[in-house]
């Protein structure tokens, strides 16, 4: 195996003899050959598509393929096997409406080899990994292309169960992926592929956006409880909102209540859940504390994607998979062949059974902050700004991990001035969001926007306050941005505010592995993305980028 896809990536290099995350050479290598599957059936959708012929099947399987080889999503080789056998009937029959359609022409071995066997696969899997491109600055343009298409795919997903699907994201994502197999492709082209991956990160954030408000409704400021109740309860983790949904319809007078963990978190501030007095409030913390966490809890877990862990032996039958979550022989829920909703009857079951969560702690967290809540306080932000109250803001949006050098983020919040204002999503808030960090005015010096997906809301607001301020470059504004990533959603995120034009955004704890030292160059050159250094000089540094009183929009 050779995986450089997420910041855990062994020394600062790549896993090679079995993943930090848990993922064992197998897998990684059956997750290698499923990507190499996908771009072969990508190659023929990619061409079908641009002929206004309808690709519906590729679509899901590319999707939901390269959503199942996330970081954390799914460790099961078995669902690897299924899935390269599927994608390989799958692109025999696109081959054929290729042909039939009346294309020919020089293909690449991936829309091309064949096996009938699992001996076969795992054969095949040994050659097709990261490391089958020689060149280092082409490969690591074409690996920063295909995880930014993983996390375009894991959004794109959560999009379409909710019914929402936009056909040129799918054109893009099998033109991409069908692009890292061209070897005529010149770096400057595979650059100017990674850039348009951020057109259409943007648009699918947007897409997701839409979808979670037209469901659920806009979110709106909310207390969230951290406290346990008597009753046994489901935890349920992960990003998808519609599992949620479901499980909750299905607890209604169960007596068992639910709670949300790690990036579930911000479904408390959707209109849609506050009918359900069983929603109890969120127990714990980021993705990687899980492990004493779903211990306590006591009750059975949901998985709804990732980030999970492999479990301990203690708590393992208590935790469920559900869509493309997976663990080799966990309990997995899956969508009826048919449609409409999944049974979660087995695991409402199972939570009867159970003693009811260990209460770890108390008080309350408050969230709802993304672009519509933000906007409709923006002349109160506009004066704090213009009154000198908030001197800046600081994007700290992106991922919680399990390295120690991420206690750089919870200093780091610590040690900002109190004039200063932090935005923020995904599941990087847990460093910092049970700090009494106070507020402005009233206005809560940590804004909790959401979900990853939701760093879209924070590009909404920083355009919307662009325009407010009147000025003509979103740089001008004073915010900084000091993301911290960890898996591929975080690589869409990131292309999705490079294309919006952000500048000097700093990344860490540490940069991609997957970076070449010449593809760095062009990001720091092109772009300002830097690193992190020390928590004081940083603060110092970013607090004196920019002169307030020079400030544009401060005058
Ligand atoms: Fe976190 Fe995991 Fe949401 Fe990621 S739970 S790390 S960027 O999967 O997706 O923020
Ligand atoms: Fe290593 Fe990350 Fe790949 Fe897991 S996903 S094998 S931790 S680089």
């Amino acid at each position: 195996m050779f995986c450089y896809q997420c910041q855990e990536a062994a020394g600062g290099t790549a896993c090679t003899a079995s993943g930090v995350c848990g993922k064992t050479a197998d897998v990684a290598d059956l997750q290698d050959l499923l990507v190499y599957t996908l771009s072969g059936v990508s190659t023929y959708a990619a061409v079908l598509n641009a002929n206004g012929i309808d690709t519906a099947s590729a679509d899901a399987a590319v999707t939901e393929g390269l959503f199942a080889t996330i970081t954390n999503a799914n460790f099961d080789p078995r669902v690897f096997v299924e899935r390269v056998f599927a994608g390989l009937a799958l692109r025999e029959r696109l081959r054929e409406q290729w042909r039939a359609a009346g294309f020919s022409g020089a293909l690449p071995d991936a829309a091309t080899w064949s096996a009938d066997t699992e001996a076969q696969l795992v054969e095949k899997a040994a050659s097709v990994g990261v490391l089958r491109t020689e060149n280092e600055d082409v490969r690591s343009l074409r690996e920063l292309v295909v995880y930014g298409v993983k996390g375009m795919a894991a959004y794109a997903h959560h999009a379409a169960r909710l019914g929402a699907n936009d056909p040129e994201i799918y054109a893009f994502m099998h033109r991409a992926l069908a692009a890292t197999l061209d070897d005529s492709l010149t770096a400057d082209e595979l650059v100017g592929l990674v850039l348009e991956c951020g057109k259409f990160g943007v648009d699918v954030m947007a897409l997701l956006d839409r979808a979670h408000t037209e469901s659920f409704g806009a979110p709106e400021i909310t207390s969230v409880n951290l406290g346990v109740r008597g009753n046994p309860g489901i935890l349920v983790s992960g990003h998808d909102l519609k599992d949620l949904e479901e499980l909750l319809v299905q607890t209604e007078g169960s007596g068992v209540d639910v709670y949300t963990h790690g990036e579930m978190l911000p479904a408390h501030s959707y209109p849609a859940f506050k009918r359900f007095a069983h929603f109890v409030g969120n127990y714990g913390n980021g993705w990687w504390r899980q492990k004493e966490e779903f211990e306590s809890f006591r009750g059975p877990v949901l998985m709804t994607t990732n980030c999970l862990v492999p479990p301990r032996d203690s708590y393992r039958d208590r935790v469920y998979t559900t869509g493309l979550a997976g663990y080799p022989d966990m309990s997995h829920v899956a969508a009826p062949a048919g449609g409409g909703p999944k049974d979660f009857s087995a695991i409402i079951a199972h939570a009867k059974r159970c003693a009811p969560p260990v209460e770890i702690e108390q008080g309350a967290l408050v969230g709802g902050f993304a672009h519509a809540t933000v906007l409709s306080l923006a002349d109160t932000v506009v004066d704090a700004v213009k009154g000198g109250a908030i001197k800046r803001f600081f994007v700290m949006a992106g991922c919680d991990g399990r390295m120690k050098s991420r206690e750089y983020y919870t200093a780091f919040a610590e040690r900002l001035p109190a004039d200063t204002v932090i935005l923020t999503a995904g599941c990087a808030k847990y460093r910092y969001n049970k700090l009494d960090l106070g507020d402005i005015g009233g206005i809560p010096r940590v804004l909790d926007a959401g979900q990853c997906n939701d760093s879209y809301s924070l590009a909404v607001i920083a355009l919307a306050l662009k325009d407010a301020f009147g000025l003509d470059d979103v740089n001008d504004l004073p915010i900084s941005y000091n993301i911290a990533w960890y898996e591929q959603k975080a690589v869409i995120v990131l292309l999705a505010l490079l294309y919006l034009g952000v500048k000097n955004i700093h990344l860490g704890p540490t940069l991609p592995a997957f970076l070449s030292p010449a593809v760095a160059s062009v990001l720091v050159e092109r772009f300002g993305i830097a690193g992190i250094g020390a928590v004081d000089e940083d603060v110092a540094m970013f607090m004196g980028e920019r002169d307030p009183d020079a400030c544009a929009a401060c005058s």
